[in-house]
């Protein structure tokens, strides 16, 4: 168990079991998961999909959906549902995994819930660090619901290849991603429910929305797509949507986006090192027992001292 170069293998040759227990340690976080993920190769990009909307837009229901789709077209999926919020029953996991059912038995699907156990770094890290796992474990898409709670859902654009926005219907004037300012993250839009009278409006909407956006330096033009998970009708063209994205990304890999991400990626792996780094030392656990007691200690000196005895210590 303790050699992570024999867990990075394993998990590559498809160890399933092995790769359950390793989402485990890169949810706690700390030296093992560092060692373990500093074992895996790297790997193209393009096939993690990050599903983001409003709590009960319909991304579990479309999740599933899109999953059976593309194991239709004889790709492997990974699910990882994001919960920050609950670090032991997690809510709305319990519904999510009911709407998951369909999937149950399928040895071509992988369903995780990642609940923030506080690491540092949180989720974010956690669901990195995740889907690097699933990558390495070979799974040939890689889908990331989020809660859609806001600042998680920014997070997973930084893990993200691809930005799937469910929008359902009815939300009144107001689109309520715009709000969130998820809109200008997407690179595919999906309004959900599509068997209701009221979402033709809403495509409508946002479709007007996306034209009047200005497109970036990157000329993907984004797609808005009407679904319903219920009555299966427009599955196939969100497919293939976020499959065209996939290959955009593969002809265009050095957008700002790419870019963003990856630096995005660096500045996360060194302020989780240097945190770990600056734990081992006494000051830190000084620092620790002067907060417990007094509340006015001032906390920039305090930063101050750890990391001045930290540089002793790497000198
Ligand atoms: N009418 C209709 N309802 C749907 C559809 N997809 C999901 N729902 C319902 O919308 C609710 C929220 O769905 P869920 O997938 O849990 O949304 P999430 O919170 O964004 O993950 C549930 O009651 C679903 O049954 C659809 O295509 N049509
Ligand atoms: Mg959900």
């Amino acid at each position: 168990m303790s050699d992570p170069q024999r867990r990075a293998d394993a998990i590559i040759q498809g160890d399933r079991r092995m790769l359950a227990q390793a989402l485990t340690t890169v949810e706690r976080g700390g030296a093992d998961a560092r060692a373990l993920v500093r074992c895996l190769p790297a790997l193209p990009e393009g096939r993690v999909v990050g599903i983001t909307g409003a709590p009960g837009a319909g991304k579990s229901t479309l999740t599933t959906a899109l999953a059976q789709a593309f194991r239709a077209r004889g790709m492997t999926v990974a699910i990882i549902a994001v919960d920050p919020s609950s670090p032991l029953t997690g809510g709305s996991l319990l519904g999510d995994r009911i709407r998951m059912y369909d999937l149950a038995g399928d040895s071509g699907v992988f369903i995780r819930s990642m609940a923030n156990r506080g690491r540092f770094g949180g989720i974010a890290a956690a669901t990195a660090d995740a889907t690097a796992l699933m990558a390495a474990a070979g799974f040939a898409v890689i889908l990331i619901e989020t809660v859609g709670a806001g600042q998680s859902d920014v997070a997973v654009a930084d893990v993200a290849d691809t930005i799937l926005l469910v929008e359902a219907p009815g939300m009144g004037d107001e689109v309520q991603s715009i709000k969130a300012g998820l809109l200008e993250v997407a690179d595919v839009i999906a309004v959900s429910k599509c068997d209701r009278a009221d979402a033709a409006a809403t495509l409508q909407q946002l479709r007007a929305l996306v034209q009047m956006q200005h497109p970036s330096d990157d000329a993907w033009p984004v797609a808005v797509c009407g679904v319903s998970a219920l009555q299966q009708t427009g599955i196939e063209e969100l497919t293939d949507a976020l499959l065209a994205h996939r290959s955009y990304l593969a002809m265009h890999p050095h957008t700002a986006r790419a870019l963003h991400r990856r630096r995005v990626h660096l500045q996360r792996a060194i302020e989780i090192q240097l945190f770990e780094a600056v734990g081992r030392t006494s000051a830190w656990q000084s620092a620790h027992r002067i907060l417990t007691t007094d509340s006015s200690a001032n906390i920039d000196s305090l930063a101050q001292q750890i990391l001045a005895e930290w540089r002793r210590s790497v000198d």
